[in-house]
């Protein structure tokens, strides 16, 4: 199945900031927009300007900054926040309202028929007063909503005609790619605009689901620069685009600048105080380690064997570990050429076994190796 043309919201800016270290400045926000736009995702997030006249400010600042990423803000079903956002000079608005039972109960206090109604006052006069802005209409807790329930709501908002996509969330990260896959399928069939999908990572799922979201008709996916955002957060950017890429990569490569990910996944983590996960997709320290001999000599005849994700796209390279008791003698042998050393093919083996023999004895550095493999290299074989 060919997923080409959907496009990323990037919501760095808005659920990252209620990441719990988050406290971007204004200087910071532009640095974070700068770096995604030219990362090439299509939309960029940020939070509504009710939230505090800094927010209003930042989001005026960045709608001014002429990047080829559209800027969306994320609002209640509220007119009084439509007007503040849609005078800050964004190209579109999420809307969102929530409608699980809980949220019915806990949060705004209204019953199906008063979201809808909600919902038919405020978008329609969205649509009046910026005919060409961009108008997503959002449920909150989509997958612990009641599901007649939700379908009124959103075919309700279909019939207004005046939104150009429906998203649903998975906002405390519950749902499956099954379920997920469902409901996306429903919405398709059922109405005519374009389905978002933000998933939250607490079960894990949030990537699985965003693909299945995707696979299922799906035209935009939301992430955020390493994933952060309320809790443990949402579809981290990096690790959807490394399922993209398995998925198709010359789609991939065209579609975003993926040597510029490090960049983004650094500069973000620095600015809210967290390190890069060393299991992280594509820029975690080990991604693109190999260890085991087996590994490492199918990995030095072609690297496509062990390697799903290529490091060279990313502008990153691979490592091949040989200071262990599972080394084999393939890579003693490529560190050898390296390091420029002529050993013959007897010598490297055993030096390799004798690796082995000092590897389970300690822990031994690649400079130990370097040192056994010049050793060995200039003629003189050591004791130890
Ligand atoms: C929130 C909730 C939200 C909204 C998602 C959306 C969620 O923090 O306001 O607008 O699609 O996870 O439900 O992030
Ligand atoms: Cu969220």
């Amino acid at each position: 199945m060919s997923l080409e043309a959907y496009s990323i919201i990037d919501s760095t800016l808005r659920e990252g900031e209620q990441f719990i270290n988050a406290q971007f400045t204004t200087e910071q926000k532009m640095r974070i927009a700068a770096a995604l736009d030219e990362f090439g995702v299509e939309y960029l997030e940020l939070t509504s300007p009710q939230a505090s006249p800094g927010s209003l400010a930042d989001l005026r600042a960045i709608a001014r900054m002429g990047l080829s990423a559209r800027v969306l803000t994320h609002i209640r079903c509220h007119r009084d926040d439509a007007e503040v956002a849609l005078e800050a000079g964004v190209h579109g608005v999420d809307v969102v309202i929530g409608t699980s039972s809980r949220l019915r109960q806990f949060s705004h206090g209204k019953s199906i028929d008063e979201i809808i109604e909600t919902a038919s006052e405020v978008l329609p006069w969205i649509r009046r007063q910026c005919p060409d802005v961009e108008l997503r209409f959002s449920t909150e807790d989509s997958f612990r909503s009641e599901e007649a329930e939700l379908l009124r709501v959103y075919l309700a908002v279909d019939r207004l005609g005046v939104v150009n996509r429906l998203g649903i969330a998975d906002t405390v990260g519950i749902a499956s790619p099954s379920q997920v896959s469902r409901l996306v399928g429903t919405l398709r069939r059922l109405t005519h605009c374009d389905i978002e999908f933000h998933g939250h990572n607490d079960s894990g799922c949030a990537i699985a689901n965003a693909f299945a979201a995707l696979e299922a008709g799906a035209t935009h996916i939301d992430t955020t620069v390493l994933g952060i955002g309320e809790r443990n957060g949402i579809t981290p950017l990096g690790g959807f685009i490394a399922r993209m890429y398995t998925h198709d990569r010359a789609t991939t490569q065209r579609k975003y600048r993926l040597d510029r990910l490090r960049h983004l996944d650094m500069m973000v983590g620095e600015m809210v105080n967290v390190d890069i996960p060393f299991n992280n997709y594509v820029t975690g320290f080990s991604a693109f380690t190999h260890k085991a001999g087996i590994h490492a000599k199918a990995i030095l005849n072609a690297p496509e064997t062990y390697e799903a994700l290529d490091p060279h796209d990313f502008g990153l390279t691979r490592y091949i570990s040989i200071a262990h008791r599972l080394t084999g003698w393939n890579a003693v042998r490529a560190r050898a050429d390296q390091l420029g050393l002529t050993l013959s093919d007897a010598h490297v083996k055993a030096l390799t076994q004798h690796i082995k023999v000092l590897a389970d004895e300690h822990a031994l550095t690649l400079d130990d190796v370097d040192n056994l493999l010049r050793n060995w290299g200039n003629g003189r074989k050591i004791a130890d």
